[in-house]
């Protein structure tokens, strides 16, 4: 067993050399139209809606200023038209230009907005006041996370909330990975801003209870950030930051996927030992400096 595994850390880290080990948000499409964002380290992006970050590297620790929108966020020049009931796919994509997937399967993606005050090409997000729209976890199985389907290049679906008051909006798209996050301070954000102007003649919106600012919303200690169990089924994980605000009623599920509204998602089938064997193959990348790491593999 140790030798299957070691066998299998090997063969991922040589795979892993070759390719980056983290990701990007790289494309946004709005009921149908495409929005390309910049890959990485381009010089002088082209026009977009997504806020374009400095590196494909994570956000580490709850208190980092860039968990706002990512590393050395910039304001992009342009804005994404959507409506209330709007669809969105995301697409998250692995290096610095998509040539390869996103490479992490383990921890939520999570969706919150923010009114920006005028356009959101302008506006300064540190003081943002996010409500969390959707949260997706683990899948009806249990033990498979929303987010492997990232690896095989699947984009994130979200949807406008249907009741949503008309404005200028930030979608703060997340994706924490939780391979690392044993120990207080390992977990991996991933966040991303994408500009929208939201139309309609709706009226709703969330309540101050339900809004917090990033960094502010988490904390290194949040059970669904510190999760020394997210190996071990069945899995209980609990959603970090704001429930779903409670206006956001069915509005935020997807054909495919469902925003769990209650915070908690318990798993209860076991994956078979393969599939953990595997699922734990593929959270290598980014524990490859990182020698507690080894402490799962002994
Ligand atoms: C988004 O929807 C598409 C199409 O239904 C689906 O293939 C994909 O798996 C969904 N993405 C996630 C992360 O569930
Ligand atoms: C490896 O460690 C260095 C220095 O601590 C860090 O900057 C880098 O992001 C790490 N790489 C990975 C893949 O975690
Ligand atoms: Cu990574």
């Amino acid at each position: 067993m140790m030798l299957r595994r070691l066998a299998q850390f090997l063969l991922a880290l040589a795979f892993f050399t070759l390719v980056s080990a983290h990701g990007f948000v790289q494309q946004v499409t709005i009921d149908g139209t495409v929005y390309k964002g910049n890959n990485l380290n381009v010089g002088t992006p082209a026009p977009s809606i997504i806020r374009l970050v400095s590196t494909n590297s994570p956000v580490k620790g709850s208190t980092n200023s860039a968990l706002n929108c990512g590393q050395d966020a910039q304001l992009a020049s342009l804005v994404g038209n959507a409506n209330p009931g709007s669809q969105l796919e995301i697409l998250w994509v692995g290096g610095t230009d998509g040539s390869s997937n996103w490479p992490h399967n383990t921890g939520p993606l999570m969706h919150y907005m923010a009114k920006c005050d005028g356009s959101c090409s302008t506006y300064d997000s540190t003081n943002a006041e996010w409500f969390k729209i959707s949260e997706l976890g683990l899948e009806a199985d249990g033990s498979t996370w929303y987010q492997a389907s990232l690896t095989s290049r699947a984009p994130v679906n979200v949807t406008i909330p249907s009741t949503l008051a008309p404005g200028n909006y930030l979608l703060r798209a997340e994706i924490i990975s939780l391979q690392l996050a044993m120990s207080a301070g390992g977990a991996e954000f991933y966040p991303a801003c994408i500009q929208l102007q939201v139309g309609g003649s709706q009226t709703q919106g969330p309540t101050s209870s339900e809004e917090c600012l990033f960094p502010g919303c988490y904390s290194d200690t949040d059970p669904g950030i510190l999760t020394p169990n997210i190996y071990n089924p069945p899995i209980q994980y609990t959603f970090p930051g704001p429930p779903v605000a409670s206006f956001v009623s069915g509005g935020s599920s997807s054909a495919t996927g469902s925003a769990a509204p209650s915070p908690t998602s318990t798993g209860s089938a076991s994956g078979s030992s393969q599939e953990q064997a595997d699922a734990q193959t593929e959270t290598r990348p980014c524990a490859l400096n990182a020698t507690i790491s080894w402490r799962g593999w002994a």
